[in-house]
């Protein structure tokens, strides 16, 4: 990527708005801009109002802009911002009338880029500030303000600090230890290290489960009404619903929010004994979703009893069922004996549908604090603190089945350099590409 040219981008949103912003910066922005903007009179830092005009001094638009000097800007270059009016015909015309001039249009998360190729920020600041841009709730952006006021960077500077010093005592070991090594001795250290690195990962699966969407499925029997209540849940009729039995033959799901809360609900074939090899690889499909839920409503009406199959079911995955009865609208005083969570409901006449709601959310809340704060704030954290986990364990696993000391030294390898890429102390054009290519434009 060139970062020697000036590059303009609008940084508010696209479409019709009060007024947009744009942002430009460069290093040889005065020279450019020479004739369109008033810049050598201007003083830094302070706004000011001018009539943009074109080169044949038809009016553009009145405008407002900032002036920065480098160092003093965001992204360390010599910078302008400029407000104008919002609006789409407006805001694409003064766009094309800078890039006329010379001006690149800068790609998503340009200046942010130039900003840390510059030292203006960490990447894990700039990794939250995509993040701020992009959090839909409260939670979300709570852990990505952590990483911009510096204290992800600091949790991460300590780990990785404890890490590179038992790194380096275990290099020197295999160096120059002359007797028959004694590797156990590093168990702690790295036991301690690994456990960090579990909570890490373990507080970012259970928060993100809440923004990204817990996947809630709906299984049983056929017939039993799971298509009815999933549409319910859903508030669309999505799923076909019929008295026609194994009318599902495929995984149907939706994102939904409840209250401050996303679920993924999944509405799946009904468990029946089948010839229909369509049917059949949908009840495979159920069991693969039932596998990975965060919750099972696992449904019957009041016709059907439990048979062995749900009961084998039930009990396999105890600690995350919630029982359905549906169509108590046919029976009153219909009773699941011997079960703890059930909901009683019809969902074809909204009966009980409310309070299921609500059980879906208490329990999907008691498996994570909306309030609490992670340290990882991004997908791409995640993945190398769980390279990392994985790195750590093998290495004790090694030990403790008295392996030899250079592969633990090449499992550690692998946790440094995730490590490494976690902080941007290696970092290849991929990773800078992927992180970067996917921020807003104007950021
Ligand atoms: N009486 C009654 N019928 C229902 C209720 N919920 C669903 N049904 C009916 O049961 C049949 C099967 O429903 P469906 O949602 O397709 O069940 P699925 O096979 O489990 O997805 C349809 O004829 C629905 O109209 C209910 O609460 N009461
Ligand atoms: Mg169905």
């Amino acid at each position: 990527m060139n970062t020697n040219d000036v590059i303009i981008a609008p940084a508010s949103s696209a479409g019709t708005g009060a007024i947009s912003v744009f942002r430009i910066s460069g290093k040889n922005l005065k020279e450019l801009l020479s004739g369109l903007l008033p810049l050598e009179d201007t003083e830094p830092r302070r706004i000011r109002k001018f009539l943009l005009k074109d080169l044949s001094g038809r009016i553009i638009d009145e405008i407002t802009f900032i002036r920065y000097v480098a160092p003093a800007s965001y992204t360390g270059e010599d910078m302008v911002e400029i407000f104008s009016h919002g609006g789409t015909a407006n805001t694409r015309r003064i766009l094309e009338f800078f890039a006329s001039r010379g001006l690149r249009i800068a790609e998503p998360g340009e200046f942010t880029f130039r900003a840390l190729l510059n030292g203006k920020l960490s990447l894990t600041k700039a990794e939250s500030i995509d993040k701020i841009c992009k959090s839909e709730n409260i939670a979300e952006l709570d852990s990505a303000l952590e990483g911009y006021t510096g204290k992800t960077d600091e949790e991460f500077e300590d780990l990785y600090r404890r890490f590179t010093d038992l790194y380096g005592d275990i290099i020197a070991e295999a160096e120059f230890s002359e007797d028959e090594t004694d590797i156990s001795r590093f168990r702690v250290r790295i036991e301690e290290l690994a456990k960090r690195v579990e909570e890490l990962v373990n507080t970012y699966e259970r928060l993100s489960m809440l923004y990204e969407g817990a996947d809630i499925v709906i299984a049983g029997k056929t017939n039993v009404g799971k298509s009815s209540l999933f549409n319910r849940l859903v508030g669309e009729e999505r799923s076909i619903v019929t008295e026609i039995e194994g009318t599902t033959r495929d995984v149907v799901d939706k994102k939904v929010y409840f209250g401050n809360i996303a679920l993924r609900f999944a509405d799946t074939a009904g468990l029946r004994e089948s010839g229909d090899v369509v049917e059949l690889l949908g009840q495979k499909k159920t069991h693969e979703e039932i596998k990975k839920a965060a919750l099972i409503l696992y449904m019957t009406d009041v016709e059907k009893t439990l048979d062995e199959a749900d009961k084998r079911i039930i009990s396999e995955y105890r600690d995350r069922i919630i029982l359905v009865v549906n169509k108590i609208d046919l029976s009153e005083s219909f009773i699941l004996e011997g079960y703890d969570r059930v909901f009683y409901i019809s969902a074809k006449y909204d009966r009980g549908t409310e309070d299921l709601k609500r059980g879906i959310r208490d329990y999907i809340l008691s498996l994570a604090d909306l309030n609490s704060k992670s340290v990882l704030f991004s997908r791409r954290q995640y993945n190398l603190f769980v390279n990392i986990r994985t790195a750590l364990l093998k290495a004790l696993k090694i030990i403790d089945e008295r392996g030899v000391l250079d592969i633990i030294i090449s499992e550690l390898s692998e946790a440094k350099r995730s490590f490494e890429s976690l902080t941007g102390n290696s970092m290849d054009e991929d990773i800078y590409s992927g992180i970067f290519s996917r921020f807003c434009i104007g950021k």
